[in-house]
Formats: structure tokens, C-alpha cells, sequence
């Protein structure tokens, strides 16, 4: 069945996901948290895909959940599981994101807020639009941060900084997500897809186990003392060294030429 509210395309190496619900500026439907969670599973499986962007259509990036799923349980008094709900959308979705294998930009062309906040954050480079906006907005719904808010957000921006985000819900705009350090950087709204894709594509010449390992080893280590996180880098070494693209890398260095990595 054709997708119904993501665009999927693929442009050499890099495949891109465009977020396609613009009405509710690209809030998490049912549809689209399970067309993402099929369109990354994908991509993860194909090892010429060596980056992926991830974006929205219209003015928004993503809104977080869509509430309006929750608008006629709530008027007949029902409390669905939200963690029941959770476990099927969002904590599916984000580890397709942080683990995928290989890495992924988020080109935030617009508002994110909620859960559309942790989609972004769980990528590993985000560039921002000038007209990107931030705003965690759990808390003013009365919610928890989730979709690995409180895993990632404390670690990017700090944890006094996390706190002040997540608390006071404030909307922030690109130039004051580039000064927390909560986006990599701010480009001119026409000019975000062409700056993205151009990110992804010197991604996509990079190792890709490499990559993948490195942000491994930073999600892993986080909790972790220093000898094991010694231990661990130095297994993840074995795992990096047996590539052809690390071999690649030290001939090109030794005969003082550009290397081709392949991503094998
Ligand atoms: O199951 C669970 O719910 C648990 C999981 C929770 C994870 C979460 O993500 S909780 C957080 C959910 N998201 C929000 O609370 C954000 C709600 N939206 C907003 O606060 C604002 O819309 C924004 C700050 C994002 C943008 O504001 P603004 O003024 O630029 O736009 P707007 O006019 O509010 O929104 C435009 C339309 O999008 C509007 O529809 P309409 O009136 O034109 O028909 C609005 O209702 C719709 N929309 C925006 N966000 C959502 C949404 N529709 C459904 N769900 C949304 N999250």
C-alpha cells in the first residue's frame, strides 16, 4: 500500500523522508509513526543507503503526538494506556533513529514541538530553518517528556538548560536552539533541503560502520565508568578495524591519496 502521509525519495546514497501531514503540522498519527517506523526499517536494511534526512512539508516539522487521537476517549471519560501507546509507536520508532545504521539528519523546516522535538533530537545532526521553532511542550498537557526526551535532551543541552526547556514549555526560535546547542546549525529557510542533503552526501562518503559505532559508543559510555568504557571502545575497535572501508582509510593515508570508503 503507497504511503500515506510520508514521501519517501532517494537521491544517490542518501534516501530522504518527508513528513507529510501538513494540516496538524506533521503530528505523529497512527499512519505516520508506523509509515516512519516501515520507511527507517527499510533504509536500515539497505546498506547503500549511507544517510538519511528526515523533514516535514509545510510550515511544521512535527507537533509530537497527534491529540486529536485522544479527543473522543477523553469526552467519554476513558484514560487509554498511554505507555501501551507509547510502546507501540514512539519506542519503536526513536531506537530506528538512534541505532540506525547509518547516520541521520533532521532538517527542521519548521515548528517541533512534544515528541516532534525528541524525533529531532534523536537524529544526530540537526539543521535548523530560519523559521524553525522549538517547544517541548509535554508539560503543558500535563505530560512527562517522552520518546527519549529525558535521555537525550539532558545530554545535549545540559542538565540546568534541559530542565528549563522541558519546564517552561517556552517556544524557541533557530537562532536561540543554535546558542543552546539544541540544533548544529541555522540556514535560510530556501535553502535548508539543499544545505541538508549536502550534509548527507559527505556523511554518506564517510565510513558507515565507523559512524555507526562511534554514536553507539556515546549512547552506551554515557552511564559508564571509565574503564569500561575503555573496554568497550576497544571492542567496538575490533568491530570498526574489520571493515573494508578502515583499511581503505589507512592505504589512502599511507599512498597520500583521497580514500573511498564504500560503507562495507
Ligand atoms: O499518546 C500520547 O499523547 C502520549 C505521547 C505524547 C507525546 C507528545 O508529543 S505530547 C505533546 C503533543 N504536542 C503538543 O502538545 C503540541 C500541540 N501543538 C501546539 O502547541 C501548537 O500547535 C504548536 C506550538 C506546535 C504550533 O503552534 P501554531 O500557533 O504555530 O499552530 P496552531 O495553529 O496551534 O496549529 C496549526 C494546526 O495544527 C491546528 O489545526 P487547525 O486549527 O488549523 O485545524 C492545530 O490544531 C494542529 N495541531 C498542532 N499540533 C497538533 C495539531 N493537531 C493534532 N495534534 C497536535 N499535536
Amino acid at each position: 500500500m503507497a504511503p500515506e502521509q510520508l514521501i519517501a525519495e532517494r537521491e544517490g546514497p542518501v534516501t530522504l523522508l518527508r513528513m507529510n501531514n501538513p494540516d496538524k503540522l506533521n503530528a505523529l498519527s497512527p499512519v505516520l509513526t508506523r509509515e516512519l517506523i516501515e520507511a527507517l526499517e527499510e533504509a536500515g536494511a539497505d546498506r547503500t543507503v549511507r544517510a538519511v534526512v528526515l523533514t516535514g512539508e509545510g510550515r511544521g516539522f512535527c507537533a509530537g503526538a497527534d491529540l486529536g487521537t485522544l479527543e473522543q476517549p477523553y469526552r467519554r471519560g476513558e484514560r487509554p494506556s498511554l505507555s501501551a501507546f507509547l510502546s507501540e509507536g514512539y519506542n519503536r520508532l526513536i531506537p530506528l533513529v538512534t541505532g540506525a545504521p547509518q547516520p541521520v539528519v533532521a532538517a527542521v523546516n519548521g515548528v517541533a514541538a512534544g515528541a516532534g522535538v525528541s524525533l529531532a533530537l534523536a537524529c544526530d545532526l540537526r539543521v535548523a530553518s530560519e523559521d524553525a521553532s522549538f517547544t517541548a511542550a509535554f508539560s503543558r498537557i500535563g505530560l512527562v517528556p517522552d520518546s527519549g526526551a529525558c535521555y537525550l535532551l539532558p545530554r545535549i543541552l545540559g542538565r540546568a538548560r534541559a530542565l528549563e526547556f522541558a519546564l517552561l514549555s517556552e517556544r524557541v526560535d533557530a537562532h536561540a536552539a543554535l546558542a543552546m546547542g539544541l540544533v548544529n546549525r541555522v540556514v535560510p529557510a530556501d535553502r535548508l533541503l539543499q544545505e541538508a542533503m549536502a550534509l548527507a552526501r559527505r556523511l554518506a562518503e564517510l565510513p558507515t560502520v565507523a559512524l555507526a559505532l562511534t554514536r553507539r559508543l556515546f549512547d552506551e559510555t554515557a552511564i559508564l565508568s571509565l574503564q569500561e568504557t575503555l573496554e568497550r571502545e576497544a571492542r567496538a575497535q575490533d568491530e570498526a578495524a574489520a571493515t573494508r572501508d578502515h583499511l581503505e582509510g589507512v592505504l589512502a593515508f599511507l599512498e597520500k591519496r583521497a580514500p573511498s570508503f564504500t560503507g562495507e
